[in-house]
């Protein structure tokens, strides 16, 4: 595992690298902006890598600051787990989010939405996400899973991915069940169109992946039920074009106050029930990183904080940079 972390002059050298490619080069501002971050994100890492090795070196007293665990890597790549996802799939982000604060390498596997065949011959039907645990024994097969808690709960109890129960269990607040609740139709109204707009999610590369997501998606006001009674594609792919066509001002307005209600309710910048990261975090924060791809929209100081800070925890970007 040792010869798979980042050597801290090595980095420190790429990155006095990049920056020297910044100095000398007439990029597009958007591209000078794109390749700063990421110096700044690989800067963090650095840091992020020597304060685990401090935290690890003293042994300090319980406290609700959560201690990732050392990187995870299998010796034999063959039994790197594979997540089988949507990007924009917050049942499957919750798994990344897992994955990511318990540091457990795994294989991304982002399948078209389109794509039947895949989910169908592992678990029978068409749904993300699906684990696939590499046995490792010839005898034996592959452990192959669905249902996003059921197999968080599986990482979380086996000591093969390491510490076990480093994640709090759920509160059972009913208030940010609400809130979530209350903005459903909103961001529906708003993520959908956009996700299929931008064409730069991983699901969505061919025209066949986005309208099998246009068919199978309605937009608010109609329900599941009035979609598909609908007489062609045509007219749900126009209700779709018309959405990102219309003005969202209004929907925006109202998310921002809905965010700064939210904000009040979560406890701080990372965390969002008191005692520390809990299952509450998977649930919400899976939930308000899909919000990233609408421009515009207001954060209030405090939510932002704990977005940025559960991002660069769990190695789980943000859409900010597509928003539209
Ligand atoms: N309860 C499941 C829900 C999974 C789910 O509904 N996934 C959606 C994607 S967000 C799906 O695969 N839907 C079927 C489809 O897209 O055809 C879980 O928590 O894993």
């Amino acid at each position: 595992m040792e010869k798979w972390k980042y050597n801290y002059s090595r980095l420190s050298s790429i990155t006095v690298g990049i920056l020297f490619l910044l100095l000398i080069s007439n990029g597009e501002a958007l591209t000078t902006a794109r390749a700063l971050k990421t110096v700044l994100r690989l800067s963090s890492e650095v840091l992020a890598e020597k304060t685990l090795e401090e935290s690890s070196k003293s042994s300090s007293s319980k406290t609700e600051k959560f201690a990732k665990p050392p990187r995870l890597i299998p010796e034999d790549p063959s039994l790197i787990p594979s997540l089988y996802n949507y990007d924009h799939c917050p049942f499957c982000v919750r798994v990344r989010l897992a994955l990511g604060f318990k540091n457990i390498k795994h294989n991304l596997v982002f399948m078209a939405n389109d794509d039947v065949h895949t989910p169908t011959s592992m678990v029978g039907k068409k749904i993300a996400p699906i684990m696939r645990f590499p046995s490792e024994s010839a005898d034996e097969d592959d452990l192959i899973m669905m249902e996003s808690m059921d197999i968080i709960e599986f990482i979380e109890n086996d000591e093969r991915f390491g510490p076990t129960n480093v994640l709090r269990p759920a509160s059972g607040r009913t208030d940010l069940k609400e809130w979530q609740k209350s903005v459903r139709l909103l961001l529906r109204n708003l993520q959908r169109p956009r996700y299929v707009a931008t064409g730069l999610l991983p699901e969505f590369q061919q025209i066949d992946s986005r309208h099998a997501f246009i068919a199978n998606h309605p937009l608010p006001p109609f329900d599941k039920a009035e979609w598909k009674e609908m007489e062609d594609f045509s007219q749900q792919l126009s209700i779709y074009a018309e959405a990102m066509a219309n003005d969202p001002t209004c929907m925006i307005e109202e998310l921002n106050a809905k965010l700064v209600a939210l904000d009040d309710i979560v406890y701080c910048d990372t965390y969002c029930t008191e005692g520390g990261l809990s299952l509450d975090d998977i649930d919400l924060w899976a939930r308000l990183r899909s919000i990233t791809i609408i421009a515009d929209v207001e954060w209030p100081d405090g939510l932002r904080r704990y977005m940025d800070n559960l991002a660069e925890l769990a190695d789980v970007s943000l859409y900010d940079e597509l928003a539209m």
